[in-house]
Order: structure tokens, then C-alpha cells, then sequence
């Protein structure tokens, strides 16, 4: 178990240290939400400070049973969310997944998020790197984000 948080802690120090092209996460959080609710969804801010476009290809939690990308879109004038096969991050820029736009899901929650715990959030880029990420649990005010949601 020893071994185990020294390679987890390792790990994260190698993604922090890396070369100042690598792909920076800034801001992250994930909603909190009543017991009663199993989905919650991530935001960040990506930083892409290469200059080649990279896209985060697909996420996972050990938190929830499913974890899908997704963004909101307007249907006859109704928010609602869909499911895409990645987000593109484009060069030298910052992609913000926000309420109301991009988001990670998380979807079948194993336990109710407690506000000020720490969710562990893998993301996956085109290229085949992981970035682990320890995400604080965050209130959010509403803005009808689960509004339209069909899973
Ligand atoms: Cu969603």
C-alpha cells in the first residue's frame, strides 16, 4: 500500500513536471449534488500550450460507473446535453468545460459526493497520454444543467 501512494504520488509529480507542451488542466471541480441525484459532471480549463490541436478522447472515474464527454446544445430552443467522441483542444489555447457547455459526465455515482472531497478523474488525449486529476467537490449554482438529460 506503501508502494502503491508513492507511484500514485510519482505519478502525479512526472504529470506536473512535464515539458511546457504538455497539456495543462487548470480550475477543476466537480458539481456536487443531493444523494438523491447519481449524475454529477466535471469542468475544467484545458490548456493546450503546443502547437499541435490535441482532443481529449474520453474520461474515467473510480466514482461513477460511466463517464461520457458531453455538451449542451440547443434543441428548439431547449438546452439540452449530448454525448461527443471527444473535445478538440486546439493549439495554443485553453478549452473551458463549463456549465452550460462542455462538461465530463459522471454518471451512476457509487457513493454521494461529499463537498470538499477529492474525486479522482482520469482524461485521456488522442496521442495516448493520461492525465489523473484529483478534483475537489464544488457547489455550483443551478443554471437547469440537468435539464434534458435522458440516461
Ligand atoms: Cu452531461
Amino acid at each position: 500500500m506503501q508502494i502503491l501512494r508513492l507511484l500514485i504520488a510519482l505519478t502525479f509529480v512526472l504529470s506536473f513536471s512535464a515539458q511546457a507542451n504538455e497539456i495543462q488542466i487548470q480550475s477543476g471541480y466537480v458539481r456536487a449534488v443531493p444523494p438523491s441525484t447519481p449524475v454529477t459532471a466535471a469542468f475544467m480549463e484545458i490548456h493546450n500550450p503546443s502547437s499541435e490541436a490535441r482532443a481529449l478522447i474520453s474520461a474515467s472515474s473510480p466514482a461513477a460507473k460511466a463517464v461520457e464527454l458531453h455538451t449542451h446544445t440547443q434543441v428548439e430552443g431547449v438546452m439540452q446535453m449530448r454525448q461527443v467522441d471527444k473535445i478538440d483542444l486546439a493549439a495554443k489555447s485553453t478549452t473551458h468545460l463549463q456549465p452550460g457547455g462542455l462538461h465530463i459526465m459522471l454518471i451512476g455515482l457509487k457513493a454521494p459526493l461529499k463537498t470538499d472531497a477529492k474525486v479522482l478523474v482520469s482524461l485521456k488525449l488522442d496521442d495516448g497520454s493520461l492525465i489523473e486529476l484529483n478534483l475537489p467537490v464544488r457547489k455550483v449554482a443551478t443554471q437547469g444543467h440537468m435539464q434534458g438529460h435522458h440516461h
